[in-house]
């Protein structure tokens, strides 16, 4: 159903239970205008409150089992905002737009399925920040990172001044904030910003597949409650992390697929999980 909506903006698709959506805007680098932001929020919005839901048979709806958000061509994953569009914006404008912005990163981070962002080329400003708020960031050798706004005038607005010092530490996202200046993936790779950086776009997209088909084996509620334990307790003090932590794997033992998946341990076959 997801991959039939019609977008102007983005390409979808849904293949061995992985969705993959495509920012699709080559003549400007796939630039986020305010377009590019509904469009994902009609995507992301219902994507969010359906998976994991169960149906009247108690089913649980895990059709999609992860997402790759990527850019169109070989050029650029995003080029940041859409600076034509918004240097046209009132701050309020402004404030309605990054508000919409800001709240689909959180959705990205609180959809219960992994999304991983294939990052095949420019991921600047609002770029950066979107691959930001995905679970992790593969990248291609071509690809370079950065936050150029304060070159603009402006700061990041879309997560960066968050997001970035949790994942590359305080002082090297001062310094990259406040300079502006691009990296290569091999030294976004040595910061902690990507994950894995692999040769080309095709290597690219078959090795987030890899990842994403490997966390299909697993079990999926058990995968959405990791990826909601890990979340929350990033804004925790250690000792509420390890309550929460402790509340949630609890609550495994309650799973059909806890049952299923240490029986099969003990009998040495492979588990037939079914997300409940
Ligand atoms: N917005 C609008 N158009 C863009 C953007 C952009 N961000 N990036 C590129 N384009 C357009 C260019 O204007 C050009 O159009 P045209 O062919 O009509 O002249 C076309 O894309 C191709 O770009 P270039 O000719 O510039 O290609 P180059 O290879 O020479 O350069 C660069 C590539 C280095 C990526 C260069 O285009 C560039 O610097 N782009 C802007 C990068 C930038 O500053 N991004 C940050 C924007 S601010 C931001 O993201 C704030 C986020 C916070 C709010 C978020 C809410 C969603």
């Amino acid at each position: 159903r997801i991959a039939a909506l019609a977008c102007e903006t983005l390409d979808l698709e849904v293949s061995e239970e992985i969705l993959t959506v495509t920012i699709s805007r080559p003549e400007v680098l796939n630039a986020l205008s305010p377009v590019v932001i509904a469009e994902l929020r009609r995507v992301f919005g219902p994507l969010r409150s359906e998976l994991g839901r169960a149906d009247e048979t108690g089913r649980p709806d895990w059709s999609i089992r992860g997402v790759i958000l990527t850019g169109a061509g070989e050029k650029s994953f995003v080029a940041g905002a859409d600076i034509s569009v918004m240097r046209g914006m009132s701050p309020a404008e402004a404030d309605a737009y990054t508000a919409e912005a800001q709240e689909l990163t959180s959705w990205l981070e609180t959809l219960p399925v992994p999304v991983v962002a294939a990052v095949n080329g420019f991921a600047l400003g609002g770029g950066c920040e979107i691959a930001m708020s995905c679970d992790y960031i593969f990248a291609a050798e071509t690809a370079s990172f950065g936050q150029p706004e304060v070159g603009l005038g402006l700061i990041p607005g879309f997560g960066g001044c968050v997001r970035l010092q949790q994942l590359v530490g305080v002082a090297a996202a001062r310094e990259l904030i406040f300079t502006g200046r691009r990296i290569d993936a091999a030294e976004a790779l040595r910061l902690g910003l990507v994950l894995r950086v692999l040769p080309d776009q095709a290597a690219l997209l078959t090795a987030v597949r890899e990842s994403l088909r490997l966390v299909a084996r697993q079990s999926a509620v058990a995968v959405a409650a990791a990826k909601r334990t890990v979340r929350a307790a990033q804004a925790l003090p250690t000792d509420q992390g390890l309550e929460l932590e402790r509340s949630a794997f609890t609550a495994c033992f309650g799973t059909e697929d806890m049952a299923e998946g240490t029986a099969a341990f003990v009998e040495k076959r492979r588990p037939a999980f079914t997300g409940r």
